[in-house]
């Protein structure tokens, strides 16, 4: 059986999304980051760092959401994760990219431009997250003038690891990014996105 520690509210969002391309049931423990249960020993056994999502495939432990979405993707032949080794690795470019330029960034932007409380917010976290989101956008924005993936012409796991992230972005103005705003809604709009999305607006 296949445990997953992590709320939809955090990274495991995209876990999530990859488990319902996948069709795969699992067992979820929709913990939210730094809740109780992720301090205990325990979980800390799973994951020291006492972060979500981390997984536990039959006693295989996994943490670090892109490396998780790799593993499943691999182990059950997922078609979004191509096995031609160039291929492979823009996927692998792409998701790790992600990591680097938009995980904190797109989070940062968001919460401080209009998620938190106005009292909370700060300004100046919200204006240096967005001028690093707006060069990854522009790199979005040239990629997906050329093809309708990041890829090409086929939806991949670069996509999905992707767009997963951008999810804070289907609600920020992205009017001068058009090609970025319909691949995004393109790819939120897959029927395991749909699935995975309704879990956070419930
Ligand atoms: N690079 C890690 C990041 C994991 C991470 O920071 N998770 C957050 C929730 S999205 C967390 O558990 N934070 C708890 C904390 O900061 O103590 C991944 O992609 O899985």
């Amino acid at each position: 059986m296949l445990h997953l520690y992590g709320s939809v509210n955090s990274r495991a969002m995209r876990n999530i999304w990859m488990l319902n391309e996948l069709g795969i049931s699992y067992d979820h423990k929709d913990w939210l980051p730094r809740a109780p249960e992720t301090k205990t020993p325990e979980f800390r056994a799973l994951n020291a760092n006492s972060r979500v999502p981390t997984i536990d495939d039959d006693g295989f432990v996994l943490s670090e959401s892109m490396a998780i979405n790799i593993y499943l993707a691999k182990k059950h032949k997922s078609p979004l994760y191509p096995a031609d080794a160039k291929k492979e690795a823009l996927v692998l470019q792409w998701s790790l990219w992600e990591t680097d330029r938009l995980d904190r960034q797109v989070v940062d932007y968001q919460r401080h431009s209009s998620q938190l409380p106005a009292a909370e917010r700060k300004a100046e976290v919200a204006e240096k997250a967005w001028g690093e989101c707006c060069p990854a956008f522009d790199v979005l924005e040239d990629t997906l003038k050329k093809s309708k993936f990041l890829l090409g012409a086929e939806f991949t796991m670069a996509d999905l690891n992707v767009a997963s992230a951008l999810y804070r972005a289907l609600t920020i103005d992205l009017a001068k990014w058009p090609h970025v705003q319909t691949w995004l809604k393109t790819c939120w709009d897959r029927p395991a996105a749909k699935k995975t999305r309704a879990l956070r607006e419930k």
